[in-house]
């Protein structure tokens, strides 16, 4: 019997031609009218492809609306886009694509780490707009030795971050739900306690209930005037008009962020800052990791197919 797959938004190229070399894939962002063609195929689907993005909301509304649904194979470590408690209730297998993108996210949290703290961008367009010829040099920026970086979520990106942190000479701290006995840094148990102790506040943490806009005014005003706040995580970890206000009244020193409450809108508050860094959302997005990640979900889908195993369930 041949399978058919929804895939909401795009993975890799190469991966999606190999689904279709072995399923009926149908690419609902190639619909003109998705919820009509919906409603012609929902009853044949079995898969589904799923992708961090706001396309791609596997909700407790569509996933009931597939009767034969066995599984979701999910392009992603977060998966906070997947209605997990109906997936379960329906018995549907979910999988994700962990480990294979942990360094390269951990490479952009470094690398918004030392743009925000050095100043590179503002310096990018000081040069670019020939205010170094005109007014000399640009204000001094921070050094990264010797700062406390307080990480929140010591999981597998919190650690790549932390060893990262370490090269650079910085001192890591972090808070979470439980202590981590696989890392010997001081533990918080109180997020205001660390957040009045570090320098750099690193949200590294994923998005549930309970990480909620965990990120407030409060939590801002502890780290403090000299605090910068760099987030890789989820942008509703963070209350980001608290965010706003901290950074145009100098609560903290600047931000260096990946991701937004409301993806892939991003208030002009926040891109008229000098001292913020913005991303569009690109920890995992490398050529490499991309692929593997994606071939992970293909891998994922054939041998659920084939052997009713898979290789990464949630
Ligand atoms: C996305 C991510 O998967 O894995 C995650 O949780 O946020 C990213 O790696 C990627 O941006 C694709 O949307």
């Amino acid at each position: 019997m041949i399978q058919n797959i929804l895939m909401m938004w795009p993975i890799a190229d190469a991966q999606i031609k190999d689904l279709e070399e072995n399923y009926k894939v149908f690419k609902l962002w190639q619909e003109a009218d998705p919820e009509s063609a919906l409603g012609r195929i929902r009853k044949d689907i079995t898969g589904i492809v799923s992708i961090v993005s706001d396309k791609c909301i596997v909700s407790g509304k569509l996933i009931r609306a597939l009767p034969n649904l066995e599984i979701i194979a999910h392009c992603g470590v977060g998966y906070d886009n997947i209605d997990m408690k109906t997936a379960k209730e329906q018995g549907i297998v979910v999988t994700y694509t962990p480990d294979v993108l942990t360094d390269d996210v951990a490479d952009i949290a470094t690398g918004l780490v030392l743009t925000v703290l050095r100043r590179m961008v503002e310096s990018d367009l000081y040069v670019r707009t020939g205010q170094w010829a005109k007014k000399g040099s640009m204000p001094l920026g921070r050094t990264l030795a010797g700062r406390i970086m307080g990480i929140v979520g010591m999981g597998r990106i919190g650690q790549a971050i932390a060893r990262r942190a370490e090269v650079f000479g910085m001192k890591v701290i972090y808070f979470g739900p439980n202590k981590k006995s696989e890392v010997s840094y001081r533990y918080y148990s109180d997020l205001h306690k660390m957040a009045e102790e570090c320098d750099v506040l690193m949200l590294a943490c994923s998005y549930s209930e309970a990480t909620h806009y965990l990120i407030d005014s409060k939590v801002l005003k502890l780290l403090g005037k000299n605090g910068v706040l760099i987030n890789i995580s989820r942008g509703k970890v963070v209350k980001e008009q608290d965010l706003i206000d901290a950074l145009e009244g100098g609560v903290i020193a600047g931000a260096g962020l990946d991701v937004f409450e409301n993806e892939p809108n991003v208030p002009s508050a926040l891109c008229r800052l000098d001292n913020v860094v913005l991303q569009s959302h690109q920890g995992s997005a490398t050529v490499e990791t991309r692929t593997i990640m994606s071939q992970l979900v293909v891998d994922n889908l054939k041998l659920y197919f084939e052997k009713a195993e898979v290789l990464t369930p949630i």
